[in-house]
């Protein structure tokens, strides 16, 4: 059981700016009202990697593991909708590029290095945008989003309040490059 005073309940994520932000919310309203847990605007992410609910001490150390990636920017092409029928949620997705699967599998040895146990899944990159939907939506699909990444945040998550960031970090040199060629 969760000690909250203990424990804290993280996750690693690409976090939009308000551009791209915008970019999702546009596409999110092609959906129309899907059920009536829509993601607040406030916390639209794509979820890098979940490890639950861990010790707060336990956070220095995963932070300094996470310090020593060296990763590079990457564009994150969101051209899918689609849905999970297990977790019920809809969400906008896509393919993700060498370099950020490269980044989960990082994170992935990064967070266990530090000590930290967690349920590896497979990764499947989305932006839930939707919860409690109980059918298969009929969603067409979406005008593609090419999204430049240049940094990953660290997320904590209390129930009823909005995302905290803990802490961001920056990916590497390729990103300028990155910055000055994505459109959004
Ligand atoms: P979801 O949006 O697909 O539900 C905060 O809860 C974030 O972590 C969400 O993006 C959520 O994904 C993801 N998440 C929650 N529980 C998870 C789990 N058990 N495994 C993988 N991801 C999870």
């Amino acid at each position: 059981m969760q000690d909250k005073a203990r424990d804290v309940r993280i996750f690693f994520a690409l976090w939009p700016d308000q551009a791209v932000r915008s970019a999702i919310i546009k596409r999110r309203e092609q959906l129309g009202r899907l059920s009536r847990r829509q993601v607040p605007d406030h916390n639209l992410h794509l979820t890098l990697l979940f490890l639950g609910n861990q010790r707060r001490a336990m956070l220095s150390e995963l932070l300094a593991a996470v310090d020593d990636i060296q990763a590079d920017g990457f564009v994150m092409l969101l051209d899918q909708f689609g849905w999970f029928p297990a977790a019920r949620v809809a969400w906008l997705g896509g393919t993700a590029p060498d370099s950020a699967s490269r980044l989960v599998e990082l994170l992935n040895e990064a967070s266990r290095q530090s000590g930290i146990h967690f349920r590896q899944g497979q990764w499947k990159p989305h932006i839930t945008l939707f919860r409690q939907v109980h059918k298969q939506p009929d969603c067409g699909q979406p005008q593609p989003l090419s999204w430049p990444v240049s940094e990953f945040v660290l997320l904590e998550s209390v129930s009823g309040q909005p995302y905290r960031i803990l802490h961001r970090w920056q990916l590497g040199t390729r990103l300028r490059e990155v910055k000055a060629n994505g459109v959004v």
